[in-house]
């Protein structure tokens, strides 16, 4: 049985691959699980029948037989471990490519989001434009870290897993915010990511929920 994941009916970043369902669905393409969407609106993500998916009624959710799960970066984990291609079979490998989900998770993550909501919820706030130079400053604090960190290598840790899907999901937030240009290192890494045939199929597929056009990947 295919597992059935939730997405936008009408994501807010009109097809730009940025919801947190493009992470599910690229981890899926890479390991050639088949899988199916289902949309949903934002009241329908309200409703209890969303919410005994998914505990404070957002995407994306994953269901497959009797299990159902929530958090993206959960969910790319459980695919990891049960498919090949995702996390290393060396134990130590594997453990440290797992780190690196959680940092991207927990603490690249982070800052970048938080710049990418200050103008809708304070915008319109006195200290505005005064905060958001520091909100980027703290985001060059990670960067510059992982940018020294990843060097000249194509992946954090050997060969490509888990740990560059979230992190180039991550770094693809930036989009639009000019920082990541200022680490041509990283910006190479990021379209190494998007140049994989994985993420170009999954991107075509977040697309044409946009578009109402099928994909062809
Ligand atoms: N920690 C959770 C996870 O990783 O799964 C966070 C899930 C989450 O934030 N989901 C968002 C959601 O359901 C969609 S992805 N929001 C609706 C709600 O909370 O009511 C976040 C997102 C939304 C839009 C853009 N965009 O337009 O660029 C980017 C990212």
């Amino acid at each position: 049985m295919s597992p059935i994941i939730t997405a936008f009916e009408r994501s807010p970043d009109r097809g730009r691959g940025l919801a947190r369902d493009m992470r599910v669905r690229w981890a899926l393409e890479e390991v050639g699980q088949p899988h199916e969407v289902r949309l949903v609106s934002f009241s329908e993500m309200k409703q209890s029948a969303h919410r005994r998916l998914h505990p404070f009624g957002q995407i994306p959710t994953y269901e497959e037989g009797d299990l159902t799960l929530f958090e993206s970066g959960a969910i790319v984990f459980h695919i990891a471990e049960r498919h090949a291609g995702l996390l290393p079979n060396d134990a130590n490998a594997r453990a440290r490519a797992i780190a690196w989900m959680f940092a991207a998770l927990s603490t690249v993550e982070p800052p970048i989001v938080e710049r990418e909501q200050v103008p809708y919820a304070e915008g319109e706030k006195s200290w505005y434009k005064e905060r958001l130079p520091l909100l980027e400053d703290r985001i060059r604090v990670r960067l510059d870290d992982l940018s020294i960190r990843l060097g000249d290598a194509d992946w954090l840790d050997g060969e490509f897993s888990a740990g560059d899907l979230l992190m180039v999901m991550v770094l693809r937030r930036l989009e639009g915010m000019n920082i990541l240009d200022e680490y041509p290192n990283l910006s190479a890494y990021v379209a190494r990511g998007e140049a994989r045939p994985a993420y170009k199929r999954a991107f075509a597929a977040q697309l044409a929920v946009f578009t109402g056009k099928p994909s062809n990947g």
